[in-house]
Parts: C-alpha cells; structure tokens; sequence
C-alpha cells in the first residue's frame, strides 16, 4: 500500500518551498568582540570605549580592560553578526580618531 509521507517530500516532486506550518527557527550565529592589548593606548581610553560603545558599568570596564592589560586579549561582549561588525568598527574609528593604535576583531564562537 502507499506510504505515508509528509506534505511537500514526495521525491519525485519537491520543490523546496516551506510547508510548515510552525517553520523551525534558526539561532543566530553568535561572535566575541575582542580588545587587543597595545603598549600605547591610555587605560582610560580603553574604559572609556567599553562604557561607551559596550555599554559596560565603569567597574565591568576597567575589570575587562585589565585582564586585556594582562593577558594580551580580551572579550569585550558576544553578538549576532552585524551589531558585532558595527561595535568592532565603531572602536577601530575611535582609535584611529585618537591616534591610539587599539585594535578590535571579532570571532565566530
Ligand atoms: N597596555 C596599555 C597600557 O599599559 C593599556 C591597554 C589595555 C591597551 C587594553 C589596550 O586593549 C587594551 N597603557
């Protein structure tokens, strides 16, 4: 007798439109914002930055700033794709504004 299948699997005829009618949803990819230790930037212009445009309180700021301080990098926050893009430009601009030669990227987590 016919097999039962799924709306929209016959092998034959798919056409790969959604026939759910509750789609499963994707998570968005996530990615760490990370600060880069230099020689020369000011501390304060790094807790700055992290008050600024990571919307950290001045304590979780300078907290963040010292452990990039000491340990050469540093997790300044975790985002979808594009805020992640935009907070990792907005510090590059910053810096580069100031003539500080921080550096800022962000990675897949
Ligand atoms: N190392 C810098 C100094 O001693 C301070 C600093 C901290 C710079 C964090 C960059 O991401 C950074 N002035």
């Amino acid at each position: 007798m016919g097999e039962r299948r799924k709306n929209g699997t016959d092998p034959g005829r798919e056409t790969g439109v959604a026939v759910r009618t509750r789609p499963k949803t994707k998570k968005p990819s996530l990615y760490r914002v990370l600060l880069l230790n230099d020689d020369f930037t000011p501390m304060e212009f790094v807790v700055e930055v992290l008050v600024r445009i990571f919307s950290k309180p001045p304590e979780e700021a300078a907290r963040i700033m010292l452990h990039v301080h000491q340990n050469g990098v540093g997790v300044c926050g975790v985002y979808t794709f594009e805020v992640a893009e935009t907070k990792v430009a907005q510090v590059m601009d910053a810096a580069r504004r100031a003539q500080h030669p921080l550096q800022c990227t962000m990675e897949k987590e």
